[in-house]
């Protein structure tokens, strides 16, 4: 045998049971998070999962992407869940009869077929569609693939960019917890403490059918969560004063890494990409600007509300490590506050914890609250590659392919342990070891 054309069993393994998990969860047009926990298209899971979904089918990575902007509203935004109609309706809380897409967001643009969410969720698609044209530009060029995301790619940044700039500095602010991704962060504690709860009784949580109660969020997350939600649906998903606005480093971050990625695609067709250039160095100008905090060693969550910083340190606030036109300074910053005590990594932590490990609210099981997330530990891997942090960057890249594989895929793990949390069998968990595997 020349050991030459054998790969090594362990990464062999590791691929064919990442190619599964994604193959069990592929519905035929996109892809679930998790079959019994997220049963419809969620937008930046499919996002991540079509980075992974390029290496096994380019094609079905560009159809993940088509199906989910094909829900997109008139008004540009891509809504965090497209529902399946053939789910029932109490598979997932809230269901399209909470969110009434197709009536209460008329004006907004809502398509009329699929029902879907009115919030969004990070702006991660044009890297992706980026990532997924590269995988095998023929078939992508072939397809058109390009020239039919590109009109959508951009009114989504274009709503981003002008709709949500609330705080009008040019940043995109979230008006949901759901929106920026990291739901139950503490960065919301002080934001979401201004808001009255729905009471309990008016809604019933399908997530504790399938999570531990002590690793979700709680009830009175949960109904603040849906006073928001609906609070925004009864004024017809109108953006403007909201209860709850943030500008949050990771969404941002995001915006900016896929505005480069949209300045690449629209050179590929054929324009320069300058002017998207130059305005992703504008917004990360804005962004140090605004989020940067050199006492802190990272960016932090401004509160629109109060207009102050929030003083909680969560791993959005190192996902802008990602960016290329940072100040050295700032990256040097970056590295060591990763690597320090608050988030432990190569130290007493082998994958990024969501959150502070010194915080007065850490909890290493309780979803953002502690926990590590692989689609973080991805983004942050890219962050330390692209900053010349070669050695860090392997280490968590090795780091992520033996968490993946040792916890079934966790949708989060123990960040000290690596023990699973929450779902296995999860989506951007296979798909993005899978990324990091090639
Ligand atoms: C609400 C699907 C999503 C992820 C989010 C994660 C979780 C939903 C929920 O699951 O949020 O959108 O019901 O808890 O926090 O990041 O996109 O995987």
């Amino acid at each position: 045998r020349d050991i030459a054309y054998d790969p090594p069993p362990t990464a062999d393994a590791l691929h064919v049971r990442a190619a599964r998990v994604l193959e069990g969860n592929w519905t035929g047009a996109s892809t679930v998070p998790s079959r019994g926990l997220y049963p419809h298209q969620w937008s930046w899971d499919s996002a991540f999962i079509a980075v992974g979904l390029r290496h096994l089918s380019p094609l079905r990575a560009q159809t993940e992407l088509e199906t989910l902007l094909a829900a997109q509203w008139g008004d540009g935004r891509i809504p965090h869940i497209v529902f399946n109609p053939s789910v029932p309706l109490d598979a997932y809380f809230p269901s399209p009869d909470f969110w009434r897409s197709s009536t209460a967001g008329r004006t907004a643009g809502a398509p009329r077929t699929v029902q879907t969410s009115g919030i969004v969720q990070p702006p991660v698609h044009a890297l992706a569609a980026w990532l997924v044209h590269r995988a095998d530009p023929g078939l992508s060029r072939a397809r058109g693939f390009l020239e039919r995301v590109h009109p959508r790619l951009a009114a989504w940044h274009r709503y981003l960019l002008h709709r949500r700039d609330l705080g009008g500095a040019g940043l995109a602010s979230v008006v949901h917890p759901w929106e920026q991704g990291m739901d139950n962060s503490p960065c919301w504690d002080a934001p979401l403490a201004r808001v009255a709860p729905a009471p309990a009784r008016s809604f019933r949580r399908a997530d504790l059918d399938h999570g531990a109660a002590q690793d979700r969020p709680t009830d009175l997350d949960y109904g603040r969560y849906v006073r928001l939600a609906a609070d925004y649906r009864d004024r017809h998903y109108a953006d403007g004063r909201s209860d709850f606005a943030v500008e949050d480093p990771a969404f941002n971050a995001l915006l900016i890494a896929s505005e480069h990625a949209l300045a690449r695609i629209a050179h590929e067709l054929g324009a320069t990409g300058t002017a998207r250039h130059a305005r992703a160095e504008r917004l990360t100008g804005a962004l140090v600007e605004r989020l940067w905090d050199p006492a802190a060693g990272m960016f932090l969550c401004r509160d629109l509300c109060d207009g102050r910083p929030i003083g909680e340190r969560s791993v959005s606030g190192l996902i802008p490590l990602l960016l290329p036109g940072l100040p050295r300074d700032i990256t040097t910053a970056l590295v060591g506050t990763l690597t320090g005590p608050h988030f432990g990594l190569g130290r007493s932590t082998r994958l990024v914890p969501s959150y502070d490990l010194l915080g007065e609210a850490f909890d290493p099981h309780r979803y953002w609250r502690g926990p590590a997330w692989f689609n973080t530990a991805w983004l942050v891997e890219r962050g330390l590659r692209a900053h010349g942090e070669r050695d860090r960057a392997d280490a968590l890249a090795e780091a992520v392919l033996t968490s993946a594989a040792g916890s079934g895929f966790a949708e989060y793990v123990d960040p000290y342990t690596g023990a699973a949390c929450g779902a296995t069998g999860f989506s951007w968990t296979a798909a993005l070891a899978l990324d990091l595997l090639h």
